[in-house]
């Protein structure tokens, strides 16, 4: 795939916003500059059915506006019903060449791994890119297990340099750098920018930060 496109790759649910408009937190970050969303509806609070059907294809639609890909967390048949243009599966989530089967070649597959087996079976198997970590502590993820660190970003780079690989997990504005040098194609993000007062001044900074380290010229 495009690995431009997972430079910032911002991933959200309703429980992630308190009472903020999902709708409203996607389009921030959609003008802050994001290049990937998926939607992530888990937890707490998280809508499902019709409900989660109706929110997923406004998403899609604002996505489509931006010409950002719209991935959808772990329900692969909702990906497939609403045509989002990809979906997100965890090692628990199915088995990563069937999702590959069902979704048809043309599809953007994400797989989260945690090692550097796990990458090297989920690219394998058919994945576009793999999210690594939780790379730092984080409070988004109950089951989220240990940080990982970005050596494990690096491990895998190094066995795999042409595999598109996003860090997650605990990733901030002044971290983001880190996760770039690391070797990753970009970072996934939640907290870092739902927590921002203003989605897209935040989303703009940690970009920003995403470019200078991509094209190296940061000090
Ligand atoms: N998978 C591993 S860590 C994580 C997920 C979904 C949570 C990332 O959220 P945050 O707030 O960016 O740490
Ligand atoms: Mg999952």
């Amino acid at each position: 795939m495009d690995k431009s496109k997972l430079q910032l790759y911002f991933v959200m649910g309703t429980p992630n916003i308190g009472e903020r408009d999902p709708l409203a937190v996607l389009e921030g970050a959609l003008k802050g500059g994001i290049t990937a969303f998926q939607l992530r509806e888990k937890g707490e609070g998280a809508r499902v059915g019709a409900e989660l059907k109706e929110l997923a294809e406004q998403c899609k639609a604002l996505c489509e506006e931006y010409k950002v890909p719209f991935i959808v967390n772990d329900d692969v048949n909702l990906a497939l019903e609403i045509g989002a243009d990809g979906v997100h599966i965890g090692q628990d989530d199915g088995v990563v060449s069937e999702v590959r089967s069902k979704i048809g070649k043309d599809k953007i597959l994400g797989v989260s791994t945690n090692s550097v087996n796990e990458a090297l079976a989920a690219s394998d198997a058919g994945a576009n890119y793999v999210g690594v970590g939780p790379l730092f502590d984080t409070d988004s993820k109950e089951d989220a297990g240990p940080a990982v660190g970005t050596e494990l970003v690096e491990e895998i780079v190094s066995h795999l340099p042409g595999l598109c690989l996003v860090g997650i997990g605990g990733i901030t504005e002044g971290k983001a750098s880190k996760v770039i040098h690391a070797g990753a194609s970009g970072v996934a993000i939640i907290s870092a920018i739902t927590n921002g007062e203003n989605i897209e001044e935040t989303t703009r900074n940690i970009k920003g930060r995403i470019t200078l380290a991509l094209t190296g010229v940061e000090m």
